[in-house]
């Protein structure tokens, strides 16, 4: 009933709709009707009601709700199924928990805050309520799961492209899955894998992003090298919109790579990252060392080339440019 009533509301932009009218197409009273607008004036709608003339729509909510997201969305399966939450733990433990249960490929879990948000090797990632964008994705390509790495580059491609299309910001991309602002991480991608030896069941892409944070939103632990769309754009941003601008980024470069395979996605990358080429600090479980970052490989590896001549292949690590130090 809410539903129909925003639609009602929308369809007669900037002119009132009478109460009438709503309670007639609706066959309820006019007090159902008067408590449906309050329950959406609650939910963040601004809806203005003058006697005699009925209820106009002034302003919509920036809320990951549903029925926002969906609104307009112009993705064949991405998002179309939703699950929002005000909180949860993380979006990504959500999105593995009802994959095993069967949801269908293309379902989106978002929340408006994480209580545990992951990075990768157990890192926390900080997610307060209603500043950013945290949200996985639920896909079940038709890959070996050695191929499924390549799968976090489709990803930071798909973030980097949707994000500098719809912000015109100059967003760049550092090994293996930070996107930057001025070397400042605004968004981060955590990649998990349910899957036998020979076939993946599901990949769960958790994406966070930062967007209206100031300054003084962000913890301290990571204040210094941390930023959101707002700061590096001055000013403040729909997360629905941009949401619905990654999904749709996020569509079509998933569809390029499963027709086309990881050539046009690596060439993409190769365009938009600030590693290669780079003099670079290395951090692996067991060694720390310099080098000067040479290529990716086949399977999104990074090629360090050491000092000494060696070359090293990296899988996982955390990489530093050196002026960062
Ligand atoms: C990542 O890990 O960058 C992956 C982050 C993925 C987060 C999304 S949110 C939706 C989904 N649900 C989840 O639970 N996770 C995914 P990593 O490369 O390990 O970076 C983690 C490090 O980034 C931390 O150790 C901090 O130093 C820093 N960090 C934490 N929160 C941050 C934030 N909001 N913005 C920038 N940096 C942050």
């Amino acid at each position: 009933m809410r539903q129909t009533i925003l639609q009602m509301l929308e369809e007669q932009a900037g002119h009132y709709v009478s109460g009438e009218e709503i309670s007639d197409l609706l066959q309820v009273s006019r007090t159902a009707v008067w408590k449906q607008i309050q329950a959406l004036k609650k939910t963040g709608y601004q809806i203005d009601s003058a006697t005699g003339k009925g209820y106009l729509l002034v302003e919509r909510p920036d809320l990951l709700i549903p029925w926002e997201i969906k609104r307009g969305l112009a993705t064949e399966f991405l998002g179309q199924e939703l699950l929002c939450f005000a909180e949860v733990t993380s979006t990504n433990e959500k999105a593995k928990e009802v994959a095993l249960a069967g949801a269908p490929e293309g379902m989106v879990v978002v929340a408006e805050k994480q209580l545990a948000g992951r990075g990768r090797l157990a890192r926390s990632w900080s997610s307060p309520a209603g500043l950013g964008l945290w949200f996985s994705l639920i896909l079940r390509p038709p890959l070996e799961p050695a191929q499924t790495p390549q799968l976090t580059f489709v990803s930071a491609v798909a973030v980097c492209q949707a994000l500098r299309k719809a912000t015109g910001l100059d967003l760049r991309l550092k090994w293996p899955n930070d996107l930057l602002w001025q070397g400042r991480k605004v968004s981060g991608i955590l990649t998990e894998l349910g899957a036998e030896i020979a076939e993946v069941n599901y990949v769960v892409v958790g994406i966070g992003l930062n967007v209206n944070q100031t300054e003084s939103d962000f913890i301290p632990e990571i204040r210094e090298r941390a930023s959101s769309l707002a700061l590096a754009g001055g000013r403040t941003w729909s997360r629905v919109s941009l949401l619905q601008a990654l999904l749709e980024e996020y569509e079509k470069q998933y569809q390029l790579y499963l027709s086309q395979g990881f050539g046009p996605i690596l060439e993409a990358w190769r365009e938009l990252n600030i590693t290669l080429g780079r003099e670079v600090t290395v951090n692996t479980r067991e060694a720390r060392f310099v080098g000067v970052a040479e290529e990716i490989d086949h399977f999104g590896c990074l090629l360090v080339r050491k000092d000494s001549g060696e070359l090293v292949t990296l899988i996982a690590a955390d990489v530093s440019l050196r002026e960062e130090l």
